[in-house]
Formats: structure tokens, C-alpha cells, sequence
């Protein structure tokens, strides 16, 4: 296979050349494409078959140790303007960011095969879709953009039609942290990556595409492209409502996006649209609507049990790549707090030792397609999308932001984006546990400036009446024991239920200088045992944290400078008023 497209075929042309492979192989997407290169990397030994008679068409690959996370100190976004890609990015000249990475291309494909990977990301037949093309010599990302996109021949024939496509070069290298590099060129929609085989800074459909150059595509086009899960909430009376719900790398999209309801709430129905990512477009009525641009998760493995995520437990027993994870000792995979069985080798494939380090590397992950996923919603593939009635912001805070406050209009909501902080992760390389600003959960993969962001967010308002009530969650506030106030997993249900009830003005909310907060038994939780002065504390605030925190933005808003939109400092000032 080749293609029509001229740019298409000179690009990869000019690839080859560069990178001198062996040979090219365009990638069809067929299942038996996907059953080759699993069993080339079988042969080659970056595969293993784990337990067959319990896990079915299920694989661990174990990467680099020190290739384990995003490395945002080494990903660029690199535009003519310095200030165009704001103080939120790393930023390098495009001719020096270029050379850089070709030196580091030349000749990097000797001896091996260069994949050519069309893929679409959204239904191929929406009109909000993108499509893109990566080029890689990783059988390993080949296996996960055939899972993750929709990714060959339907593709590349819509690329043809549109003769327009995202451009991604990927080589693995030698997987030398000194010499890895995730570069992003908006302005000419193409990306570079080298020597990384993990999933955000090698799977380039996911963080690099869909958000970092969709974000700048988005602005430019009037829509918005967000590190945000889609979840459909049915009612036993058959009626669902959509959310959208931006929360920081691992602070539980995939896990809400799956919710199981708890018994009380058994007739009630959570449907799955996507996990991480959304693209929000309006239409013509005005009303929002989300599509998901991704075909399946590339998930956290550890802390997924029978009881936290039943539907992603269930989902990875079979046709799952296992990315870093440990096995036991009959060759099932085996992560912390999975609850059963038990490790006997950990994820550097050595005998497992408690006092050596956890048998899964916290950051390790499953790819499988939504297909797998039995909660996955009939409308994920709709080409219009699905209408959301409710925008949700989140983070990782021990202390301060209460369980759930909703903005007082849009502008507000929009601050309350802008002013999400949580505790790192072990999504991203770097120390875990600190708390850092993170606007709407898209600190690492906002393509351009911050400030113009905002910006952009502000003026869905001067285009339609019709838009998403905003809220604020938080389901990790901890007491000085270090425990968890609150439940979480599927009893985040209950503050779904008040989120939905309160768009449809059914529930009453106490206003404070943050936000509307539940009232004392707005949300139900009578049967979950919950002590009321930690309730209390749950669903109030405490004025003097609050004023400390809006300082502190208000030091971090005027970062931006003159580019801040007045907009935003005005919802800023209103909040400090209000607090007095
Ligand atoms: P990315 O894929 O990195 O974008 O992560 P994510 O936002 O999809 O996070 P995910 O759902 O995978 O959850 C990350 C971690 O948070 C897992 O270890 C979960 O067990 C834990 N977690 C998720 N939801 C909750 C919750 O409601 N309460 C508590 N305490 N932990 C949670
Ligand atoms: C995240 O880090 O937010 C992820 C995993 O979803 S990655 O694909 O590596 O970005
Ligand atoms: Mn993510």
C-alpha cells in the first residue's frame, strides 16, 4: 500500500531517507496486522504471553526503566512567537528544535522497519474528527494506535479526501533520557519525538495530537480540545444526562468515566463515552456537544479492583497489552491493590521483594479497546457527539476545595478552570505528591499560551446562551491520619446526582464567596457513615485557606501579564471581594 497524497508521500519519502530504514510498511490496520506484530515482538522478546487459560490474548511489555512517564521537561511547543506557546510551555526556536531532532533521526532506523500509521482520531465519518499520520519504527506503538485510534486504510482515505493531516515522526532510539525529545510544531501541525516508547510521549494520536496541536486547531476553529473524560448518567426513569469532567493525570477520569453505581443507586447507569479526552464543539443551536477523539484507554493499572472499577477490572481480563506491571507466580498479571492473588515477579521482571519496591510501577498502564469496556455507551461512536449539560473540574487536594462547588455563571466556571491545583503524580517523571497549579487539568498539554486559553474559553459565553453549568470537585480530601474523608469510586455517584440536579434547578445550594455548595442533606449520604463534623467539613470552607489560595492565584494570573483576559481578573476580584 501507498498513498494518492502527494505531501503524504513525499513526507514519508523524505522519513526514509532520513532515518534510512530498512524498509516501510504501511500500516492497514487489519486484526492480523495487530497479531503480527505481536507475535514479531514476541520473537523478539519486548512481549511476553501472560496466563492464557485466565487472561486470554493478554501481553506484558516491559519498557526501559527509565522510560516509564511523560517527561514534560522534554516536551516542547515550538512556534515563531515565543509568546505564543506562553510561560506555561518549554519553548525552543523552530529551526533549532528541527536540527536538533534531525541529527538525532539521521540514520536511527538502520536495520529496522519504518511503520507508516494513518489514523483518525474521532469517528472516521465526523465531521469534528482529525486525522493524523504517524511514522515509528515501534511494533509496540503500532499494537497500541491500532487499540487507541482508528487507525489505518478508513483513515488514510479520509485523509486523501481532506488533504489535510498531523504530521508525528517517532523513533524509539536508544531510549537515552539524555537524548529524548517530544516537540511540537502548531503552526505546521506536526509533532517529533524521540527516544521514548511510553505511551504519552510515543503514542502520538493521545497527548500530542488530540490535545496539544488540537488545542491550537480548536482556538483558531472555535472549539476546544480537553484532557476531560465523557460519562452518560441514566436515571431510573431512562433519562441521561452527559458530563464532562477534567481532572489531572491520575486523579481518576478513567475510573468516574467507569463508575459502577453503589447498591442504593442500582437502578441508576453510568455509561462510558471516554476516559481522558474531549472535543467540544457547538452547535447550531448553541448547545455543546462532546465526542471523544479516542477508540479505546490507556489506563492506570494499579489500584483497579473488584470493588473501585469492576467494569475495568473485568475489562482487562482479556485482549489487554499490560504496560510495566508485575506477575504472580502461575503468570497473571499482578498490580498493588489489586486485592487478589499475589506477586512474584516485579515489573523489572525480578523476584518480587516488598522492601525492593512495589511489584507495579505506579505509572504502569492497560491499553484495550472501548470496545471491551461493557459500560461503553451506545452514543460514543455518534458522529454529532453527545450534549453535555454539566462541565466538572477536579483535583488531588488533601486539603481546601471542598467535595463540590458549582460556579455562579460561566466566567466564574472558568476561573474555577483556571485555578485547579493537585498533587502530582506518577503519570509525569519528577516528584510525586506536590501540590502545582494545573488550569484545567491541561498544565502539560496545552499547546499555546495559557492566557489565551482562558481567553478562549471566555467567549463561548458572547456565543450561546445554552452553555454547561461548571463545577468543582474533590474526592481526596484527607484527615491528619492521612485517610481519605471521603469514600470516592462509586459513591461519587451521589455527587453526580446533585451536579445533574442542580442544572435542572431541583436542588437547593448555599452560596458562598467560592461557589453554590451542597446544602447540609443535599447530597444523599445518610447510609454511608459519615461523621457529620467531617460531612461539615466535606461541604464548607474555611475563609482564611480560601483567601491564601486566591492570593496565591492572583500571583500566578498575573504571570500572564497583559495577555491575562480582563474577564478573568474581574472574576478573580469579584471572588476576593466576596471573601472579604
Ligand atoms: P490518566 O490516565 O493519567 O489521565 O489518569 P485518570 O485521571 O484516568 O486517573 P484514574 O481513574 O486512572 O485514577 C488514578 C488513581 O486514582 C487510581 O489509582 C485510582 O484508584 C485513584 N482514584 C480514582 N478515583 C478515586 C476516588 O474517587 N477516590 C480515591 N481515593 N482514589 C481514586
Ligand atoms: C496522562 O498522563 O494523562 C495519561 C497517560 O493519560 S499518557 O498517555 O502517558 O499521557
Ligand atoms: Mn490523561
Amino acid at each position: 500500500m501507498t498513498t494518492k497524497n502527494e505531501a503524504l508521500a513525499a513526507w514519508v519519502a523524505e522519513a526514509a531517507e532520513l532515518t534510512q530504514a530498512k524498509q516501510t510498511v504501511w500500516c492497514s490496520g487489519s486484526d492480523a496486522e495487530f497479531q503480527n506484530m505481536i507475535d514479531l515482538m514476541l520473537a523478539e522478546g519486548t512481549l511476553s504471553e501472560l496466563n492464557s487459560q485466565t487472561h486470554p490474548n493478554c501481553y506484558l511489555h516491559r519498557s526501559d526503566p527509565q522510560d516509564v512517564a511523560r517527561v514534560e521537561h522534554l516536551t516542547f511547543i515550538c512556534t515563531e512567537d515565543q509568546a505564543d506557546a506562553g510561560d506555561n510551555n518549554n519553548w525552543m526556536p523552530i529551526e533549532q528544535a528541527k536540527q536538533k531532532m534531525t541529527d538525532l533521526y539521521r540514520g536511527c532506523m538502520q536495520g529496522r522497519t519504518m511503520y507508516v500509521i494513518p489514523y483518525c482520531m474521532g469517528p472516521v465519518e465526523s465531521p469534528f474528527s482529525r486525522c493524523g499520520v504517524e511514522i515509528s519504527d515501534s511494533p509496540y506503538v503500532v499494537a497500541n494506535m491500532k487499540l487507541m485510534t482508528r487507525m489505518g486504510s478508513a483513515a488514510l482515505r479520509r485523509i486523501e479526501e481532506e488533504d489535510t493531516f498531523v504530521r508525528g515522526l517517532h523513533s524509539t532510539g536508544e531510549l537515552d533520557p539524555e537524548r529524548r525529545f517530544i516537540m511540537h510544531f502548531p503552526e505546521e501541525l506536526s509533532i517529533m519525538s524521540y527516544g521514548s516508547g511510553y505511551g504519552g510521549n510515543a503514542l502520538l494520536g493521545k497527548k500530542c495530537h488530540a490535545l496539544r496541536i488540537a488545542s491550537w486547531q480548536a482556538r483558531r476553529e472555535g472549539w476546544l480540545a480537553e484532557h476531560m473524560l465523557i460519562l452518560g448518567l441514566e436515571s431510573p426513569a431512562g433519562e441521561t444526562h452527559y458530563i464532562a469532567a477534567a481532572f489531572p493525570s491520575a486523579c481518576g477520569k478513567t475510573n468516574l468515566a467507569m463508575l459502577i453505581p453503589p447498591e442504593k443507586y442500582a437502578d441508576w447507569k453510568i455509561w462510558t463515552l471516554g476516559d481522558d479526552i474531549a472535543w467540544l464543539h457547538m452547535d447550531e443551536q448553541g448547545q455543546l456537544r462532546a465526542i471523544n477523539p479516542e477508540a479505546g484507554y490507556f489506563g492506570v493499572v494499579p489500584g483497579t479492583n473488584r470493588k473501585t472499577n469492576r467494569n475495568a477490572f473485568d475489562m482487562i481480563k482479556q485482549n489487554t497489552i499490560f504496560t510495566n506491571v508485575g506477575t504472580t507466580e502461575d503468570n497473571q498479571p499482578w498490580w498493588e491493590d489489586k486485592k487478589e492473588g499475589a506477586p512474584s515477579t516485579d515489573w523489572k521482571g525480578r523476584p518480587y521483594s516488598e522492601d525492593v519496591g512495589p511489584a507495579a510501577h505506579p505509572n504502569s498502564r492497560f491499553t484495550v479497546s472501548a470496545k471491551e469496556n461493557r459500560a461503553y455507551s451506545n452514543l460514543a461512536e455518534a458522529p454529532e457527539g453527545v450534549p453535555i449539560s454539566a462541565i466538572v473540574f477536579g483535583g488531588r487536594r488533601r486539603e481546601l476545595a471542598p467535595l463540590v462547588y458549582q460556579a455562579k455563571s460561566w466566567e466564574h466556571g472558568v476561573l474555577i478552570g483556571a485555578s485547579v491545583a493537585s498533587e502530582t503524580t506518577a503519570a509525569a517523571t519528577g516528584e510525586v505528591g506536590v501540590v502545582r497549579r494545573d488550569p484545567m487539568a491541561m498544565k502539560p498539554f496545552c499547546g499555546y499560551n495559557f492566557a489565551d486559553y482562558w481567553a478562549h474559553w471566555l467567549s463561548f459565553a458572547e456565543r450561546t446562551d445554552k452553555l454547561p453549568q461548571i463545577f468543582h470537585v474533590n474526592w481526596f480530601r484527607q484527615n491528619d491520619e492521612g485517610e481519605f474523608l471521603w469514600p470516592g469510586f462509586s459513591e461519587n455517584l451521589r455527587v453526580l446526582q446533585w451536579i445533574i440536579q442542580r442544572c435542572k434547578g431541583e436542588a437547593d445550594a448555599t452560596e458562598t464567596a467560592i461557589g453554590y455548595l451542597p446544602v447540609e442533606d443535599g447530597v444523599d449520604i445518610a447510609d454511608l457513615n459519615i461523621a457529620p463534623d467531617v460531612w461539615q467539613s466535606l461541604i464548607s470552607i474555611n475563609d482564611d485557606q480560601w483567601r491564601q489560595e486566591m492570593n496565591e492565584f492572583g500571583d500566578y494570573l498575573d504571570s500572564f501579564g497583559d495577555r491575562l483576559p480582563a474577564g478573568l481578573r474581574e472574576q478573580h476580584e469579584q471572588v476576593k471581594a466576596a471573601l472579604g
